[in-house]
């Protein structure tokens, strides 16, 4: 059984998460999804995000395509998160395109092709400013 790991925010859950979801899905059996803790986000982001970890870990463990969740602490900690769930794939969108080659030595890493033009930050900008949608 090839089990697949992968690691995100997922706030304001939209397309472009769903998809990199369900591709990962696709490259295993068993897809295990490492959730950025509120405090993590704030570190990696410079801000809260909209929805709780606790808001998110309901959201992401709903879908079909997602077996296990866990929160993500640390970006510090990915190898120990990949031992513990004895991953045998770790899959990330392309815009961390060669960030994490180093683990490698644990497990495959795969970089998938984002879903273009849909971003949370982008969202977020509509939904403050809706005279600067061009959609
Ligand atoms: N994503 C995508 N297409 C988009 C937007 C996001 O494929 N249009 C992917 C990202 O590449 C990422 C996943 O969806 O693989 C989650 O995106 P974020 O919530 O923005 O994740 P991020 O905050 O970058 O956290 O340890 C790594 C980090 O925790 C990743």
């Amino acid at each position: 059984m090839k089990r697949v790991i992968t690691f995100g925010t997922f706030d304001i859950f939209h397309i472009g998460h769903i998809n990199i979801l369900e591709r990962a899905k696709e490259l295993g059996d068993y897809l295990i999804v490492g959730i950025s803790s509120d405090m993590l986000n704030m570190q990696k982001k410079g801000r809260a995000p909209i929805y709780s970890e606790v808001e998110r870990i309901k959201i992401i463990s709903s879908l079909r395509c997602v077996d296990e969740v866990f929160i993500e602490h640390s970006l510090e900690l990915k190898g120990e998160y990949i031992k513990q769930h004895k991953a045998n794939l770790l899959v990330m969108g392309d815009d961390w395109f060669g960030k994490f080659d180093e683990y490698k030595a644990l497990c495959e890493v795969k970089y998938l092709a984002r879903t273009p033009s849909i971003s949370t930050t982008e969202i977020i900008e509509v939904v403050r400013n809706p005279q600067n949608s061009n959609t």
